[in-house]
């Protein structure tokens, strides 16, 4: 599947692959209080304001992915600093960026969220929190301290997006059998007809009434042998009825072997993917107006002898054997949970909730030290502030790092890496 082959197929984007940035946190401020006869006040350094993350959402307003064909970065604010008298820095709103319900969000190839709702949310990079300013560390023992944090820094990814469209009933079957027919004929849609192959070139959607349930039905481009090898228009359009609860199968009662059509596409359906090909099935035998009455049994039993199921006789034209159609699928697709995608919505920062855990390595003259909490404040602390320093090593202390450090042989003058950045360890700094 190419990124964005719709661009030439109709201006249909339906795949797209965009990298996101979160906003940073603003760092904590390190000041005192300024008054007349006082040699210094007490810290009033405020808090950083917590970056903007990016945040996907699915609108009804929105029908391709177009906004991101051109456009590929996306960046959210970063929060301010926090300011003097205690003053909390402004966070940043989030970036929201609007996508068609039925967008399925990816990262590398796994589905991170399945946006099936209007206003559904999936956060794709969460924003830095903001550092806390020295107002913040001040304690009954520790009355000025010098350091503040630094904001953590806005997550970022690289994701892809991609438009399934949400419907209850798929059409499929080769090109010309009337897929688009039957569509204008059971919804408002108007799609392009006419009997030529490949009519349809990018999907269409449209909503049929079944007594009292409305049930939304899609019509895709027709497929032909070898569309998973990208013959005809390929087989992309077909992530469109991957959550459909049914398929409606289309072949053309006028057509000498409507059964060979009918083994062609099944083919192309496994090879798109075992599931697609699992779902239930309503065979259709279309154009029956233009079969003589008098053939219509004969022709009905040997396709069913032959394909071992029923199938149902239907003119999209005149209209004959819709109701029966319409009917049995409403009843197959109530009975059918919709497929779901995904519907885990993780964000890509550091897991918070994440244990404590830590992992110290050793890479030549460098020690690696890993784990979330300790990586996220290492970036939040600046290394050149000696208080910041001397509170990075108590928390690190405290999780045990400097003793796994010591039996991997480091010493005094080891550097350390964490979270991207090279510290010195300075174990005087503990004692
Ligand atoms: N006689 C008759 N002709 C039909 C019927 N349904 C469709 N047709 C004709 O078959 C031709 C193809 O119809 P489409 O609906 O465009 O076929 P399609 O399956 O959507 O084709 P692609 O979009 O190319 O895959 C058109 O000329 C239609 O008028 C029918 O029930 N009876
Ligand atoms: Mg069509």
């Amino acid at each position: 599947m190419t990124a964005g082959h719709g661009i030439i197929k109709g201006m249909f984007w339906d795949n797209v692959d965009i990298s996101v940035t979160a906003g940073n946190g603003g760092n904590g401020l390190v000041s005192f209080r300024r008054e007349r006869g006082e040699a210094m006040g007490g810290p009033d350094g405020g808090d950083g304001g917590d970056g903007g993350s990016v945040v996907i959402v699915a609108s009804g307003d929105e029908n391709t992915l177009a906004n991101y064909a051109r456009k590929k970065e996306f960046k959210a604010v970063s929060g301010k600093p926090g300011g003097k008298g205690r003053k909390h820095g402004k966070s940043a709103d989030n970036l929201q960026l609007k996508v068609p319900i039925g967008t399925v969000v990816y990262e590398g190839d796994r589905a991170i969220a399945d946006l099936t709702n209007d206003g559904q949310e999936a956060n794709v990079a969460k924003g830095g929190q903001g550092g806390y300013g020295n107002a913040h560390f001040k304690s009954s023992v520790r009355r000025a301290p010098r350091h503040g944090e630094l904001g953590q820094p806005g997550a970022s990814a690289d994701i892809r997006l991609e438009l399934k469209l949400v419907a209850d009933i798929g059409l499929v079957g080769i090109p010309s059998v009337g897929k688009s027919t039957l569509l204008s004929r059971i919804t408002s849609a108007k799609p392009k007809i006419a009997d030529y192959p490949f009519t349809t070139t990018i999907p269409q959607l449209g909503i049929a009434q079944v007594d009292d349930k409305r049930f939304a039905v899609a019509d895709i481009p027709g497929l032909i042998e070898g569309a998973h090898q990208g013959k005809g228009l390929g087989d992309a359009f077909l992530r469109h009825i991957e959550r459909t609860r049914v398929i409606i199968h289309l072949l053309d009662a006028t057509v000498p072997d409507p059964v060979a059509d009918y083994r062609t596409i099944r083919k192309e359906l496994e090879s798109y993917s075992p599931e697609l090909s699992k779902k239930p099935e309503i065979v259709v035998l279309n154009k029956i107006d233009a079969v003589a009455k008098a053939d219509r049994p004969t022709l009905k039993k040997d396709v069913e002898q032959r394909l071992g199921q029923s199938v149902q006789l239907v003119s999209a034209v005149s209209g004959e054997g819709i109701p029966e159609l319409l009917r049995a699928a409403g009843k197959l697709a109530s009975a059918t949970k919709p497929p779901v995608v995904a519907d885990a919505m993780p964000t890509f920062t550091v897991d918070e909730l994440a244990p404590r855990a830590v992992s110290v390595t050793k890479d030549g003259d460098t020690f690696k030290v890993s784990g979330p909490r300790l990586e996220r404040l290492a970036q939040q602390t600046d290394f050149e502030n000696p208080g910041a320093v001397r509170r990075f090593w108590w928390i690190a202390n405290r999780m045990g790092v400097p003793k796994r450090l010591e039996k991997l042989g480091a010493d005094k003058n080891a550097t350390i890496s964490i979270a991207g950045k090279k510290i010195a360890w300075d174990q005087r700094k503990l004692k």
